[in-house]
C-alpha cells in the first residue's frame, strides 16, 4: 500500500516542494501533506485509507460535494464526444447565458482557465478601457499569482507598491497601490494622491484569503462611490465568493454592483474553468472585438464547462441555498455560542457556508487583526482535527467551506470534534 510519507518523498524529487500549489504542502502547520486517493460527497480518503470529513472542498469549487453523480455524468457524456476542439461549442454559450442570468452586473463574459487568469485579464481590461495604469488592491486579499497582485504596500504607503515575490519587476509593482480592507479612508487617500491614474480597484467583496473577513457596513458601497466619482472601474474578485454565498454572488448579497466580476472555483465544478465579465460596453474592448488581448488554448474547455454548468444548474434549484445556508449558519452560530459560553480566546467569522475560526480573541475585522492570530495554536488545532478525522485548510488564513453534501450528522460530528480539539489544545 502507498504511504503519504513515501509519496511525499518521491514527489519532492520531481515537483517543487512536492506539490503543484504551495499551500498544499502543509508548511504552515508543520506537517507532511496527505495524498488524496478519492473523495465522495463531503468525505475524502488518503492513500492509506484514512477517511476525513472535508471542509476544504478543493478550496471552494465542491459546493455540491465531491464526485456528484450528476456532475460526473455531465463530464462523462461530454468526454464521450471528445475533450477539446479549440473551436467554439454550443455549451459555452449555455454557460455564458447561465452566468449572465445569475449575476446581475454581468452582461458579457469570457471563459479562462483559472482565477489567476481571470483577475490578470480583468485588470488588463480595466487598464485598456480607462487608459490608466494604477490599480488599488487590499492587504490580505489574494487574487492569484499575477505579477500585479504579488505586491506589498510600499514604504510610502500612498505611493508605489513593492514586489512581494522574487521575479516581480519593480516596474510592475509601482502600478499597484495597497489599501486596507474595511478602511474606506485608506482608499480615498490613494485616489486623492493618484488623481486620474487609477484604472481599477480590485477587492474580494468578502475577504477569504486572510481567513474570512466580511465587509464592514458601507465599505463596498464606499468603494462603488469612489470608483464612480474617479472614473475608475470597480472589480469584484468573486473567484471564491461567487455562487458560494448567494446564487447571484456577493454583489447580490450586499446589493453593490461592480463594473467587472472575476469568477472561478464553483463555475468549474471541480475542473479548470474561470471567467471574467461585466458591462457590454467594457467587455466589447476584449479581443477580437476590441484592443485588449487575451486568449487561451483551453478556455471554455467543454468538459470544464459541462461540469460548471451542471453545478450552476444544481445550485439554482429551489431550496438549494436555503438548505445549505440553514445547515451552515446553524453550525457556525452553534460554534460561536460555544466559544462565548466557554469564553475561549477565539473569534469566528462566517458568511453563509464559508467561515474561519481565528486563534485571536476580540474579533477580526481587518488584515491587521487577522495577522495577530496565534498561528502556532492554529497548527496544533489543525493537527488535532486531522487526527480526529476532520480535514481543514492547512493555514489560519484560509476559509472552511460547507457543501450541500455535508449532512446534519456530519456537521454534528465535526462540531463535537471541534469542541474536543479546542478543549485539548487550550487546556
Ligand atoms: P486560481 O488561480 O488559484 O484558480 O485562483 C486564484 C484566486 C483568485 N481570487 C481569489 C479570491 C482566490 O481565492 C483565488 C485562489 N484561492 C486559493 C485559496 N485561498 C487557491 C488555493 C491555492 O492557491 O492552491
Amino acid at each position: 500500500m502507498a504511504s503519504n510519507k513515501k509519496l511525499f518523498q518521491r514527489a519532492q524529487k520531481v515537483i517543487p516542494g512536492g506539490v503543484n500549489s504551495p499551500v498544499r504542502a502543509f508548511k504552515s502547520v508543520n506537517l507532511d501533506p496527505l495524498f488524496i486517493s478519492s473523495a465522495k460527497g463531503c468525505t475524502i480518503q488518503d492513500v492509506e485509507g484514512n477517511t476525513f470529513i472535508d471542509f476544504v472542498g478543493s478550496w471552494g469549487p465542491m459546493i455540491v460535494g465531491h464526485a456528484n453523480e450528476e456532475v460526473l455524468e455531465a463530464i462523462r457524456e461530454t468526454a464521450s464526444r471528445g475533450t477539446s476542439f479549440g473551436a467554439p461549442t454550443a455549451i459555452e454559450i449555455d454557460l455564458a447565458e447561465k452566468i449572465i442570468a445569475m449575476v446581475p452586473s454581468v452582461e458579457m463574459v469570457r471563459m479562462v482557465n483559472s482565477g489567476t487568469e481571470a483577475t490578470m485579464s480583468a485588470i488588463r481590461l480595466a487598464r485598456g478601457f480607462t487608459q490608466r495604469e494604477h490599480i488599488i488592491k487590499f492587504e490580505g486579499c489574494y487574487h492569484g499569482h499575477g505579477d500585479s497582485f504579488l505586491i506589498k504596500a510600499g514604504s510610502g504607503a500612498l505611493t508605489m507598491g513593492e514586489p512581494d515575490s522574487l521575479g516581480v519587476p519593480r516596474s510592475v509593482a509601482q502600478n499597484t497601490l495597497t489599501a486596507r480592507f474595511n478602511d474606506i479612508s485608506s482608499v480615498q487617500a490613494l485616489f486623492e494622491h493618484n488623481v486620474g491614474q487609477v484604472a481599477a480597484v480590485i477587492v474580494e467583496p468578502i475577504a477569504g484569503n486572510m481567513g474570512v473577513v466580511p465587509p464592514a457596513d458601507g465599505f463596498l458601497k464606499g468603494l462603488r462611490d469612489l470608483c464612480t466619482q474617479h472614473g475608475s472601474l470597480l472589480i469584484f474578485d468573486e473567484v471564491m465568493t461567487g455562487f458560494r454565498v448567494h446564487p447571484g454572488c456577493a454583489q447580490t448579497l450586499y446589493g453593490v454592483m461592480p463594473d467587472l466580476t472575476t469568477m472561478g472555483k464553483v463555475i468549474g465544478g471541480g475542473l479548470p474553468a474561470a471567467a471574467y465579465g461585466g458591462k457590454k460596453e467594457i467587455m466589447a474592448h476584449v479581443a477580437p472585438t476590441g484592443q485588449v488581448y487575451q486568449a487561451g488554448t483551453l478556455s471554455g474547455n467543454p468538459l470544464a464547462v459541462a461540469a460548471g454548468l451542471k453545478t450552476l444548474e444544481i445550485i439554482s434549484r429551489p431550496g438549494f441555498f436555503e438548505s445549505l445556508n440553514q445547515k451552515a449558519v446553524t453550525f457556525f452560530e452553534n460554534a460561536n455560542t460555544y466559544l462565548k459560553e466557554k469564553q475561549l480566546p477565539l473569534s469566528l467569522n462566517y458568511v453563509n457556508s464559508m467561515g474561519c475560526l481565528f486563534f485571536k480573541q476580540g474579533g477580526v475585522k481587518n488584515f491587521k487583526e487577522a495577522f495577530l492570530s496565534d498561528t502556532k495554536r492554529f497548527a496544533r488545532y489543525f493537527e488535532e482535527m486531522l487526527l480526529q478525522g476532520i480535514y481543514l485548510a492547512p493555514s489560519q488564513f484560509e476559509a472552511a467551506f460547507i457543501s450541500s453534501a455535508h449532512t446534519q450528522d456530519d456537521l454534528d460530528i465535526a462540531f463535537d470534534k471541534m469542541k474536543k480539539a479546542l478543549e485539548k489544545i487550550l487546556r
